[in-house]
């Protein structure tokens, strides 16, 4: 008799459609958490790793600027020895600060030069004052020319030469084209007159009005 077998059937299809449909559910349950875990992940993943990019663009800008800085401090490190040993340079004598060059210049360019350093070449307006720039025993350019007028020999601060130490022989001239002067010859008398154009060591003068 079918009538008979129906309730029991009936009943098993209903547990096999409810089995099957939690199953269903189940399973979409799961592949929807493990998207939200994943969409999750990967976002923080990304996250994680734009901020990794970042932090390493910012080292390499924090490495470029570190190099320059050491670089810019070396350079003003070196500026300031240069600067320290250059004011070593000057010698207090009788009320006068000189300054002796390390290097090289025309008599023109050896004037500008002690004229930045708000100084002059040297005017020497006395033996002791010759004395004690010829104790350097040095070839050094000094503050007299007659290049305004052949013969006339002039001090840079405008006044005329009174006291002279020249070398004997000197000045003569030589080839009609000596105009400038150099303290040269290791006598007391170490004056010569030089082609101005020629490179020599100087001598600057800074007068102290105490
Ligand atoms: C060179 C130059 C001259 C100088 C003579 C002295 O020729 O330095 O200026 O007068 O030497 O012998
Ligand atoms: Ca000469």
């Amino acid at each position: 008799m079918m009538a008979a077998a129906e309730p029991g059937r009936k009943l098993y299809r209903v547990v096999v459609v409810s089995l099957g449909l939690l199953c269903i559910l189940q399973a979409a349950l799961n592949i929807s958490l493990r998207l939200a875990l994943y969409h999750s992940y990967s976002t923080s993943y990304n996250t994680l790793k734009r901020n990794l990019s970042d932090c390493d663009n910012k080292t390499l800008d924090l490495e470029a600027s570190f190099k320059t800085l050491t670089e810019e401090r070396d350079e003003l490190k070196k500026k300031l020895t240069d600067c320290v040993h250059d004011q070593q340079r000057w010698k207090y004598f009788s009320g006068s600060f000189y300054y002796i060059s390390s290097n090289m210049k025309t008599w023109n360019e050896s004037r500008t030069d002690c004229l930045q350093r708000w100084a002059d070449l040297v005017v020497v307006n006395s033996e002791e004052e010759q004395e004690f720039i010829n104790q350097y025993r040095k070839t050094m350019w000094i503050g007299l020319t007659d290049s305004e007028r052949e013969g006339t020999w002039k001090w840079v601060d405008g006044t005329p030469l009174t006291t002279s130490f020249w070398h004997s022989g000197e000045p003569n001239n030589t080839n009609k084209s000596e105009d400038c002067v150099e303290t040269k010859f290791r006598d007391k008398n170490s004056w010569n007159d030089a082609v101005c154009g020629n490179r020599n060591s100087w001598i600057c003068e800074k007068k102290m009005f105490l």
